[in-house]
């Protein structure tokens, strides 16, 4: 007899495509998932404006391949989607709709150059706290997907931190430029875990079922330990006076997180929500023809 849900969830291993799963097992998952593959995508916005303004040929090539990068994690993404008995084009409408959402970090602006530092800093090294336990996430195609693209992550948050170190040991200026960065991404990156645990109205369940291996608190807490010495060793500061370390618990406290922010963001309200929304709709339009061509070709070739 073949194994059931309860005994592969039970015995730590993975669900694919073909095993019965509950429908709200498979729901959580394609919310979960479409969500990532639309944070990879709109998450493309806030650095590809810095494409072409690139200081150094260095810079633009490395900000190009994070950029394409980013294009296929979402393309892996979309693609353990699909597996549940999606196609991409509902979830794409889902997205332009409104009715699917998108992380709340890609709704900030990018004024300075320094924003590509602190975005590789922060905003990827969030992501690789929040996804490394994806890699055992009990849905086989999910988890398969995050082992590469943590690999990636971790060249990108490198990446960023590197810049950073550059312009903090640069002119006056530059370390300026820098630390306001910083100070920009440093509180919007500690919401991307997700609200706090007493008001995270999945995790419960999607830690019952291993999509989820840890809260978003834990996560959170992780991040903050992780990010403070490397503040010092970049020689910033992190925006919140009330950051020290507490022996008793062996982690740092942290100032209080403003979750109307979050809600407002959520919401739609955040700073660069509209035109985020515009940019991909837009690009979604001006893409059609690709897509007609493409399954024009596909079409000809069955055909052959
Ligand atoms: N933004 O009950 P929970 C990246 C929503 S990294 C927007 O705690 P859950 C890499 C949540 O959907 C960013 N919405 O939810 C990159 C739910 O709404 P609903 C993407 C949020 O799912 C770097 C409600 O709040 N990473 O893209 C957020 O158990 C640089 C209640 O929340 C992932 O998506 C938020 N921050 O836990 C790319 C990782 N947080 O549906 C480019 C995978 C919560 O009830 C450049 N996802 N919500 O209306 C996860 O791990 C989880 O989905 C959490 C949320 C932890 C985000």
């Amino acid at each position: 007899m073949s194994a059931t849900f309860d005994d592969i969830i039970d015995a730590d291993e993975r669900i694919e495509p073909r095993d019965d799963m509950p429908d709200a097992y498979r729901r959580t998952l394609i919310r979960q998932i479409a969500q990532h593959a639309h944070s990879e995508i709109i998450g493309m916005q806030p650095e590809g404006s810095w494409i072409t303004r690139a200081p150094s040929l260095k810079r633009k090539a490395i900000l190009l391949a994070k950029v394409q990068d980013e294009a296929g994690h979402g393309l892996y993404l979309y693609g353990a989607a699909e597996t549940l008995g999606v196609s991409r084009d509902e979830l794409l409408d889902a997205l332009h709709d409104g009715r699917q959402r998108y992380s709340s970090i890609f709704n900030y602006p990018t004024p300075t150059w320094a924003d590509m530092g602190a975005i590789g800093w922060l905003v990827d090294g969030a992501a690789i706290v929040n996804q490394v336990p994806l890699c055992r996430c009990s849905y086989g195609p999910y988890a398969r997907a995050m082992v590469r693209i943590c690999k990636e992550e971790s060249f990108h948050q490198r990446q960023g931190y590197e810049l950073l170190y550059t312009l903090a040991h640069g002119t006056p200026a530059q370390k300026r430029m820098a630390q306001e960065a910083v100070d920009r991404w440093w509180w919007p990156s500690l919401m991307m875990f997700g609200p706090p645990d007493g008001e995270s109205t999945h995790s419960a369940q999607s830690m019952a079922w291993k999509i989820k291996r840890h809260s978003n608190d834990e996560l959170r807490q992780r991040f903050i330990d992780m990010a403070v010495p490397q503040a010092e060793i970049l020689g910033l500061t992190l925006p919140d006076p009330d950051l020290r370390w507490n022996p008793g618990r062996g982690h740092y406290d942290h100032g209080e997180i403003d979750w109307s922010e979050f809600k407002r963001v959520l919401a739609g309200d955040g700073p660069m929500n509209a035109q985020r929304m515009a940019h991909r709709r837009r690009a979604h339009e001006d893409g059609a023809w690709v897509r007609a061509a493409a399954s024009a070709y596909a079409a000809r070739e069955e055909g052959a």
